[in-house]
């Protein structure tokens, strides 16, 4: 978990609004410029102002520690790229118009990286050439850029976004799919942890190609893809996961579950019995592809096998859309109140409400707390605004804090605060010892869970 520092609302950069673009159809969106996370600054491209951006890094986070937890090693390539490495794999020309492309003072070609094949099988060619190097797999979280021809809802369908690309290098098709397999629970686990129930279908390869893939798709009404499933992979929880083999994945496989670009409706009745067939909107939020020799060929990334053989080396590639998750997840998570953070990403743990600035009681109770929070590592915010308590519960319920501390002077009289859930909206009286003991226990608010 990342320790983010504690801050008072007087003084950070959070400009909520009530005045929001035409073009802010889907909620999350609205709630993301209503709760001062995020601004536009051209289409589809966004700012993170401080209260987005902790939630960012928080998602992302997770995403890297399920990533590490499978081995896969975290780096770093550029967002510009050569286009001739793209002119190789013969994507240069594929991609159209939704590769930004440029030209350097040196009249060479060069684009802003749609997503990294090509680059990270260059840069495998370059420097591994045996079996003993095998099995690898290599990640970055690095901004994207596709020129999106309708950027639409948000950060969940922008020009430049944040996403997490890994790329798996194995020795054999068999091996290729053990790396494809292990990627497929990091996902579960990742999404669970983030709050989310992430159905995986079958799914169609687009421009990334090869001939097996899955999208990780949540249930939303505003999702742009149309899904066919069986309701009972809702019911599935991956916290249980004791592996990360194929065995241990398979009752993800054997519920049907697809795209509509994917769909085999005789497939689909035949497979889910009434009762169960789902049929909704979904955003995808991940997606992961076993394309096998289709880079390494013509980009020349060969191994030697223990028999002296030389092979091109069996690929995939999984990508998580990070930025697009906050504005999934707030889909997912949110009332008529505002948004309502799973605690594993929440900007600040706990907000402290107090609701008589000026009172030389109430503020140095709610001065104490907030010295006390940041001892024990829980990110804190503190509303000391001169503004109406009706203001300052409005703001916390928006953005979407999941604990609330309230002090006002009748509390103080009886040693108590008063804490309310944003989740469930339950308020309950604590004594100030019972306080501490209370958030300790819900803290740290997403430690890694055991190795599978
Ligand atoms: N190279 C592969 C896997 S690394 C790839 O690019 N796959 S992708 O095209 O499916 O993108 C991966 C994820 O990025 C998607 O599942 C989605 O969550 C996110 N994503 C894609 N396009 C956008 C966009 N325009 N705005 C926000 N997120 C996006």
């Amino acid at each position: 978990m990342i320790s983010f520092p504690s801050d008072r609302v007087s003084s950070l950069f959070l400009p909520t609004t009530r005045e929001l673009p035409a073009d802010a159809h889907a909620l999350s969106h609205q709630l993301m410029l209503r709760a001062g996370l995020i601004r536009q600054t051209s289409a589809g491209i966004y700012a993170w102002l401080p209260l987005g951006y902790r939630v960012l890094r928080h998602i992302e986070q997770i995403v890297r520690e399920e990533q590490n937890r499978i081995n896969a090693q975290e780096m770093l390539m550029p967002t510009i790229q050569n286009a001739d490495i793209w002119q190789t794999s013969g994507r240069y020309d594929n991609y159209g118009p939704e590769m930004l492309r440029l030209k350097d003072r040196h009249n060479r070609d060069m684009l802003y990286g749609p997503t990294n094949e090509e680059m990270i099988t260059q840069l495998f060619a370059q420097d591994v050439h045996s079996y003993k190097n095998l099995p690898l797999s290599l990640y970055h979280i690095q901004w994207k850029f596709r020129d999106e021809i309708r950027p639409r809802f948000g950060v969940m369908r922008g020009r430049e976004f944040l996403m997490k690309d890994a790329y798996s290098f194995d020795i054999s098709e068999k091996h290729g799919l053990e790396s494809y397999y292990a990627m497929f629970a990091a996902y579960l686990r990742t999404f669970e942890r983030l709050g989310l129930k992430a159905i995986p279908m079958q799914a169609n390869t687009g421009p990334i190609g090869g001939n097996k893939s899955h999208e990780f798709v949540i249930l939303a009404e505003t999702g742009e893809s149309r899904i066919f499933c069986d309701a009972r992979l809702l019911k599935l929880n991956a916290s249980q996961l004791q592996g990360t083999t194929e065995k241990h994945i398979a009752p993800w496989l054997s519920f049907y579950a697809a795209t509509d670009d994917e769909v085999d409706m005789n497939l689909y009745h035949e497979q889910v019995p009434p009762e169960y067939r789902l049929q909704t909107q979904g955003i995808e939020v991940g997606h992961i592809f076993f394309f096998g020799d289709k880079y390494s060929i013509p980009l020349g990334a060969f191994v030697e096998t223990q028999n002296g053989q030389k092979v091109p080396v069996q690929m995939g590639s999984y990508g998580i859309g990070i930025s697009r998750l906050a504005g999934a997840i707030i889909e997912a998570c949110h009332d008529e109140n505002g948004i309502v953070w799973p605690s594993s990403i929440a900007p600040y743990l706990v907000g402290i409400i107090n609701i008589k600035n000026g009172d030389l009681e109430c503020d140095s109770l709610s001065q104490e707390l907030f010295s006390r929070f940041q001892v024990m590592n829980i990110p804190c915010l503190l509303d000391d605004r001169n503004e109406r308590p009706g203001v300052k519960f409005k703001d916390m319920d928006l953005i979407g804090i999941p604990w609330h501390i309230i002090i006002g002077p009748k509390n103080i009289k009886e040693h108590v605060v008063e804490i309310k859930n944003r989740k469930s909206g339950e308020r309950s009286f604590l004594s100030f010892d019972q306080l501490e003991s209370f958030f300790k226990h819900i803290s740290p608010h997403h430690p890694p869970s055991p190795s599978p």
